[in-house]
């Protein structure tokens, strides 16, 4: 009896696990580092519609910003004034900042552009990819 319960708990203990994955790899937890110029790691794989916790820090010298560009839109030569109407979601760090955010991710199932918007970073190569996958 006492095995068949802990069996029982193994198999509760399981299936949450899987759950929580999704099974496609996407993340309701997103951990990314941010410094010149880059994101550490560049592509982040979420659920569509769900409320995504991010915890950002920038270990760089500079400010750098979490920009998440529209769907469909990409960032031209440089961030500038123009791709302001296209920012999906943003936070912005000062050196040294850590921080923990929360957005809901986007319903619509795709690849979505993440930039550093402060001028000259996203030329510099601060570019990162979120997927969005279909629950
Ligand atoms: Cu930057």
């Amino acid at each position: 009896m006492k095995k068949h319960l802990i069996m029982f708990a193994l198999a509760i203990g399981l299936s949450l696990a899987l759950t929580a994955c999704g099974g496609s790899g996407a993340s309701t937890n997103l951990s990314v580092d941010m410094t010149e110029f880059m994101f550490n790691p560049t592509d982040y794989s979420v659920p569509a519609g769900q409320q995504i916790t991010l915890q950002l820090s920038n270990t760089g010298s500079v400010e750098h910003e979490f920009v998440i560009m529209k769907h469909g839109t990409e960032v031209g030569n440089d961030f500038g004034d123009e791709d302001e109407a296209n920012i999906y979601w943003e936070a912005e760090l000062q050196p040294g900042e850590s921080n923990t955010y929360t957005f809901t991710a986007p319903s619509e199932p795709g690849e979505y552009q993440v930039i550093c918007g402060i001028p000259g970073h996203y030329l510099a190569g601060m570019v990162a990819k979120l997927i969005v996958v279909a629950e």
